[in-house]
């Protein structure tokens, strides 16, 4: 069968450059084919498709940045409308240079396209976020994504962290133009993510500094996806269906279609726009929202004849933050939905206790809740 085929060829590949480098990748080096096979097949009810495209809205932003009240207002509420329902938007005119997109995507390209073996020099090490895996085989057990992901944190002062330094050590001088673009995309997008939070918390009625103030400190992970070719796309998933822990996506994917998001209990299509950033809420917001707004369950699909990259940025609190929602967005009428916690306790959940999907939110306050001294 072709995806039995397709998946024992990438365990060679896997197999054949870096046998002992890493134990997360023996997952897929099992010599029983069939228990691989099952690793990366997904449940009928997950991973069938509607055929529709989403309907979000393609929100401008230079109204905004000019200063337009009346834009502004106009963006407010497009943003609050899809923020109520399934919580995603696509940005234009969002002040990222559109050239550094391309420069980082070039980047990106040219590091999975590399021999694995020199991919596995910045394989991904235990405990940390940064680095390259391969369908995240080091924490999944079953039902694994068909997909090769980079990951980095991006801090202001990024320069002398031990991730850039493991990076340099790996890729020597060479990756000095890829770390100075990869800083200042994560620059670009931190400002646009705060430019996002400022019009967020207007759409909620919260000052419109609130929620800018909170993340100003907060760091922010850049994962590169890479999804491979698939001779059986409808027996596995690019992504499992999910809402992300952190607080704010943007996503710059390429023009192959992938992303999924589910919307009146259908999965739909995100199409690709050339010059658009895709924006999605994630649960940490939602926590600081008090659930008002939700966040966008999503997923990736693959295809059969082309590989496609979805480059992630994801904002997140300062480690130690207690994330608790505005007084405002808390009354008699809607009480609050979660606990106080911090992101250091939701990421730990999300690291050691539990596998994230579309419940995330909803298990972690159960758990947290639980685990508190009495
Ligand atoms: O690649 C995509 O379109 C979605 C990626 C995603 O959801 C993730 O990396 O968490």
């Amino acid at each position: 069968m072709q995806f039995q085929q397709a998946i024992y060829l990438k365990s060679q590949l896997l197999f054949s450059s870096q046998m002992d480098s890493n134990d997360a990748f023996n997952i897929l080096l099992n010599p029983n084919l069939s228990q691989n096979l099952q690793k990366f097949t997904w449940p009928k009810e997950e991973n069938t498709s509607s055929n529709q495209e989403l309907n979000e809205p393609i929100i401008d932003l230079e109204g905004f940045h000019g200063g337009s009240a009346a834009e502004t207002a106009g963006t407010t509420d497009l943003i609050r409308a899809a923020c109520l329902g399934h919580g995603l938007f696509q940005v234009i005119n969002h002040g990222v240079d559109l050239d550094l997109i391309k420069s980082v995507n070039d980047h990106v390209n040219l590091f999975f396209n590399l021999p694995k073996e020199t991919q596995m020099r910045v394989h991904r090490l235990p405990g940390k976020i940064w680095g390259y895996s391969f369908a995240h085989a080091d924490r999944f057990s079953l039902k694994l994504p068909w997909k090769e992901i980079f990951s980095c944190i991006f801090r202001e002062d990024g320069h002398d962290s031990e991730e850039t330094l493991f990076f340099e050590t790996a890729f020597g001088q060479e990756f000095e133009k890829i770390r100075l673009d990869f800083q200042n995309y994560g620059h670009a997008m931190k400002k646009l993510s705060l430019t996002i939070m400022e019009i967020l918390g207007m759409s909620l009625g919260v000052d419109k500094q609130h929620y800018k103030d909170f993340f100003e400190d907060g760091s922010s992970i850049l994962r590169f996806n890479f999804y491979p070719p698939c001779q059986e796309p409808d027996q596995t998933l690019g992504t499992g269906p999910h809402c992300d822990p952190t607080a704010l996506t943007i996503l710059y994917q390429d023009q192959v279609r992938g992303l999924e998001v589910l919307d009146d209990g259908l999965w739909k299509s995100v199409r690709p726009r050339p010059d658009a950033l895709v924006v999605s809420l994630g649960d940490t917001f939602s926590a600081l929202a008090n659930g008002v707004y939700k966040s966008c369950p999503h997923r990736a699909v693959v295809n059969k004849s082309m590989g496609r990259i979805s480059m992630v940025y994801f904002l997140l609190p300062a480690e130690e933050k207690v994330i608790k929602p505005p007084k405002n967005l808390v009354s008699s009428e809607r009480l609050r939905q979660y606990p106080d916690f911090k992101w250091s306790d939701f990421h730990n959940f999300t690291q050691n206790h539990y596998r994230v999907d579309l419940a995330t939110l909803q298990n972690f306050s159960k758990w947290f809740i639980s685990h508190q001294p009495t």
